[in-house]
């Protein structure tokens, strides 16, 4: 059996080296992406619901939740938390979900950071 010489392309340090073009390829990771968790302002939850929602759903302290209650009550809306897709479709889900078994009108979306 023969063997046949290759020719290997590389850089004057020589191919295998970590400097050869092998190691010049672009990484293509990509970082996740991530989700915004929105509140809207309606006419009718009661702040202190608001509040609540957001010390139960989101871990914010009472004057946390307080101050993005009143952001949302006279800008219309505010982010609440940025999430992965699964956890900020939850999020929205628990909200919904608790807002509508209390009989209160709040909406929450979320959007495409
Ligand atoms: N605007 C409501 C009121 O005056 C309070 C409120 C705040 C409602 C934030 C929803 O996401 C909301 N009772």
């Amino acid at each position: 059996m023969s063997l046949t010489p290759v020719i290997l392309s590389g850089t004057p340090e020589g191919p295998g080296n970590e400097s050869s073009v092998l190691t010049k390829t672009k990484s293509k990771t990509q970082r996740p992406p991530m989700y915004k968790v929105l509140l809207l302002n309606d006419d009718y939850t009661p702040m202190e619901f608001v509040v609540h929602v957001l010390e139960r759903f989101f871990g914010m302290s009472h004057a946390q939740a307080f101050d993005i209650m009143l952001t949302v009550h006279k800008k219309g809306l505010a982010v609440v938390g940025v999430f992965s897709f699964e956890v900020a479709e939850t999020k929205v889900a628990q909200v919904m979900d608790f807002a509508r078994r209390h009989q209160h009108p709040l909406q929450c979306t979320m959007e495409k950071e």
